[in-house]
């Protein structure tokens, strides 16, 4: 067994049997500018607070699992140079090494998992990339939403990615993609997609709810509930659809490749968003964290 750092919230909550909600850190080091990555970290956890859970932000430090960071902490990495970004093949490398490393979704499950997290919340999933069928440029994040069981809230996948195939690998590997409150499956700063949700539910103890039968039919894998952003917060698809061919151009002139890919699409787009994706980013974060401290919160109940 390796050690983990437990903050202190997170280390009461676990002895009370209280609600914790995992949160990743590559949003923080990988994408969001600072200082507004560390403000968002800090007013996220806040709202998994006021919902009633505790907040659980996860990553390396010096050789270090941390499952919950205190504030010191969170405002140190959200400003470090060269924070690694893991993901499920990096991380035991990180932690053999000593490094510091800000967690992916793929790795926050991982972690989650070890410490006996259920929920997590996040902004978006990778998936499978544009072009593809060439470049291979497909996360792990799908894999590990096969393997590990931990109910992961976010707002769909960013409309960088291919949507279609994205729902397909989710399909093939048996993933539960529900989406909550309504038929379609969200695009990230969207609300709405062309594409259709397999599977919806419309309440936190649903989606609870089978996450314990998941676990109680002893199947491998968790759960992606798919967030629509709140309506008042979204930029239409339209709006961004230009924006993101030329991002992605971009990104093919400048060969960027393997996990260097999200990061720079992401800043090309707040570049030329003129912040917009950001904020629109923070308010889904915001709305995913509420819905996973509800699932949190059933599952604690004995849902
Ligand atoms: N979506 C966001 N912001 C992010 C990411 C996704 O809106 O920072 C990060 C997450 O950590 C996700 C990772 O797990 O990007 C996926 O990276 P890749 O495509 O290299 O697997
Ligand atoms: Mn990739």
């Amino acid at each position: 067994m390796i050690d983990i750092q437990y903050s202190a919230e997170v280390r009461t909550a676990k002895d009370a049997g209280q609600p914790i909600v995992a949160l990743e850190s590559t949003i923080i080091t990988h994408g969001m500018p600072y200082p507004q990555n560390i403000e968002v970290a800090a007013q996220v956890e806040q709202d998994i607070r006021d919902a009633g859970a505790v907040p659980a932000t996860i990553a390396v430090i010096t050789g270090k699992l941390h499952v919950g960071l205190e504030a010191d902490e969170l405002s140190a990495l959200g400003q470090a140079q060269g924070v690694a970004k893991l993901s499920r093949a990096d991380m035991a490398t990180c932690i053999a090494t000593g490094g510091t490393g800000a967690t992916t979704v793929a790795a926050t499950m991982i972690a989650a998992h070890y410490a006996g997290v259920e929920v997590f919340a996040t902004g978006g999933i990778g998936g499978v990339h544009q072009g593809a069928e060439t470049s291979f440029d497909i996360s792990a994040d799908l894999h590990e939403l096969a393997q590990t069981p931990v109910t992961v809230v976010a707002a769909g996948a960013k409309a960088i990615l291919d949507l279609a195939k994205t729902l397909e690998v989710l399909e093939t590997l048996g993933v539960p993609v529900i989406a909550h409150g309504q038929d379609d499956f969200p695009a990230f700063w969207s609300a709405k997609s062309p594409y259709a949700a397999p599977l919806r539910m419309d309440s936190a103890t649903d989606i609870a709810k089978a996450h314990s039968t998941r676990r109680a039919l002893g199947l491998p894998g968790g759960q992606l509930v798919a967030n629509p952003i709140p309506i008042a917060d979204q930029i239409p698809a339209e709006e961004l659809a230009p924006i993101i061919a030329s991002a992605q151009a971009d990104a093919d002139t400048h060969r960027i490749t393997g996990k260097g890919v999200t990061p720079y699409l992401l800043q090309r787009i707040y570049e030329q968003t003129e912040g917009r994706s950001l904020t629109a980013n923070i308010a889904l974060v915001r709305n995913n964290a509420r819905l996973a401290s509800g699932i949190a919160i059933a599952l604690a109940k004995g849902t």
